[in-house]
């Protein structure tokens, strides 16, 4: 038998449903990774059913635990780190991964930035300059932005393709990120399909754009999904770039989820459950079919191509 690889994971923690470490505990562990989880906050559910009870993890608290770890010796071949409330737990992860990275150095770091989507940030807006803070030590190897979460780290909007060159710039050469997928872009008005991007250092000025159908239905987790995802399969690539191969993989499993996701979120009838913001009764019908779905997780399949812009 040969051991699984090692990864720890800060994200948050939710009783019911899938986001989170909910979502990459159970997805990693299905891609063969023994996973630590580090959990950000223990909440009933994710914040967007407008009623949630529950805790942040302060960020004394997420060194505490670090602490313990490191009193056990262990080690780890990548981190994966996602929602996080406030800039006292941003800046803790940020500890915790820089000393991990000087222990290791050859670990592989994927950071999501969590801060929001299309214009709504659901944590709290200090943490946009801590993530900055983070994003200056230039130890991050991925990271994962939406458009909106890219556009406030940059500090600028990201209207055309000259503004995402200028974005990709920042990202590379500010702060030496070596792979940029930003997770969902656009700059059209067409609502039937939106890009991911991805971009390495070595090659910015040609970003490759993925094409995605719109989907007409609102999920949670998508891009901890993603994230759990894209870790695995970037760090399974034989010679650590091109990522295009992983990128597309990671989408075709994306989509597979989704449309079992979809295809499950129906009412007693049949009918199609549309997701709303702040209404628990279609949030918890839209909550990703997380372990319905894994058989996917390891498919091979890359049904996606891109093209450079
Ligand atoms: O997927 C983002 C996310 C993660 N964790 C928690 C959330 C959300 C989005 O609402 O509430 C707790």
């Amino acid at each position: 038998v040969t051991p699984a690889n090692k990864i720890i994971s800060i994200q948050s923690h939710v009783a019911h449903g899938y986001v989170g470490n909910k979502v990459a505990g159970f997805v990693l562990q299905c891609q063969y990774w023994d996973v630590d989880l580090l959990n950000t906050v223990n909440f009933s559910n994710h914040t967007g059913y407008g009623s949630f009870k529950g805790q942040a993890t302060t960020g004394e608290q997420v060194l505490s635990l670090y602490e313990g770890l490191q009193d056990i010796n262990v080690q780890y071949d990548a981190m994966l780190t996602g929602y996080i409330q406030g800039a006292d737990g941003v800046e803790a992860m940020g500890k915790v991964c820089l000393d991990l990275k000087e222990r290791t150095p050859g670990i592989l770091w994927l950071l999501d930035p969590v801060m929001g989507d299309e214009g709504e940030l659901y944590v709290s807006a200090d943490v946009i300059p801590a993530y900055r803070r983070i994003l200056g030590y230039k130890k991050v190897d991925i990271i994962t932005p939406n458009q909106y979460e890219a556009e406030l780290l940059v500090g600028f909007s990201i209207n055309n393709t000259d503004d995402l060159r200028k974005a990709l710039k920042v990202f590379h050469e500010d702060f030496n990120v070596m792979h940029v997928v930003i997770s969902t872009f656009s700059f059209t008005k067409n609502k039937d399909f939106f890009y991911c991007v991805s971009s390495t250092k070595t090659s910015y000025k040609k970003p490759n754009f993925f094409k995605i159908p719109y989907m007409d239905s609102y999920f949670t987790g998508v891009g901890d999904l993603f994230s759990a995802l894209l870790v695995d399969k970037i760090y399974r690539l034989p010679g650590g770039e091109p990522i295009e191969p992983a990128v597309s993989n990671a989408l075709t499993i994306m989509e597979k989820v989704l449309d079992v996701t979809r295809r499950l979120c129906v009412d007693k009838l049949g009918v199609a459950v549309q997701g709303k913001i702040g209404d628990a009764e279609t949030m918890k019908e839209c909550e990703l079919r997380i372990v319905e779905c894994r058989q996917f997780y390891t498919m091979k399949d890359r049904n996606f191509n891109c093209e450079t812009k």
